[in-house]
């Protein structure tokens, strides 16, 4: 029997944090599973992760042909994850920016939820090593997100995330075509739009130390357009469905 957590970490181009990162998850207090997603990563962050898939059994690794974004990588995890019978599934970078000691804060209060979302954004900014000009995108992105969408959350850009099982079976994954900022918006808004319980865990969030980010301004206006989109779908209300009984645990 695996563990109930599964961290999934996407990686293009990571091979001086990924086996960090595996170590610091492994050394949690909670049995914690980690599924690597690498796009063929031509520093041979792959092969690194095979390495580590057979020292650790805790470790798995699922390799894509070339890099087709944050999106689809994560996409193909969580089919993994849900067939695998995980019960509660993590989003987390590849790089450091998202502290792997912040888990076990998200494992406790997904027992009250059905998605937990962690906010550099909450009570105070705590985002460490960032350009100006890159925080205060991020600050309004999540305030453009609030106010066309009506999601009531602080960040809901950010990356670290934990989906218990059910959330995302609810999904149509296959249909979801978006990448990074825009991805974790529609994610969080297809679940949110449903009447899933949601809750927030604060964080850290610091920028990478090592390698160097994908982030580009492509990425800015799909997440511009997605929000409209969002809103479409949900028949323009800015409110999730009425709670349905089903989703009581
Ligand atoms: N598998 C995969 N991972 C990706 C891709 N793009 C980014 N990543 C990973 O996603 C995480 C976040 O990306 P990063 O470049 O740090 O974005 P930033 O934090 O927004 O600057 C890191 O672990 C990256 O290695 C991709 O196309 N495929
Ligand atoms: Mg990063």
């Amino acid at each position: 029997m695996h563990s109930e957590a599964l961290v999934i970490v996407p990686t293009y181009n990571e091979r001086e944090n990924l086996p960090k990162l595996a170590d610091a998850v492994l050394a949690l207090p909670e049995p914690v599973d980690i599924l690597v997603v690498d796009d063929n990563s031509p520093d041979g962050t792959g092969e690194i992760a095979d390495r580590l898939s057979s020292e650790y059994p805790q470790i798995h690794v699922l390799h894509r042909k070339s890099k087709a974004g944050l999106g689809k990588a994560y996409c193909a995890g969580f089919l993994w994850a849900i067939e695998k019978s995980y019960e509660y599934i993590f989003e987390m970078d590849g790089d450091f920016s998202h502290n792997p000691n912040d888990i076990p804060a998200f494992l406790k209060a997904i027992k009250n939820a059905d998605m937990v979302l962690g906010t550099r954004y909450l009570n105070g900014i705590r985002v460490i090593n960032w350009p100006l000009k890159r925080l205060m995108l991020s600050l309004t992105a999540a305030k453009y997100v609030q106010v066309i969408t009506g999601m009531p959350f602080s960040d809901p850009t950010g990356g670290f995330k934990c989906f218990r099982k059910r959330s995302l079976q609810s999904i149509d994954l296959d249909a979801v075509n978006s990448n990074g900022y825009s991805f974790q918006i529609e994610m969080t808004h297809r679940i949110w739009r449903q009447g899933f319980r949601i809750s927030e865990v604060p964080i850290v969030f610091t920028d990478r130390v090592q390698g160097s980010s994908k982030m580009s301004g492509n990425i800015v206006w799909e997440a511009i357009w997605m929000t409209w989109r969002l809103l479409y779908q949900n028949r323009f209300r800015r409110r999730p469905r009425k709670r349905d009984l089903r989703f009581e645990i």
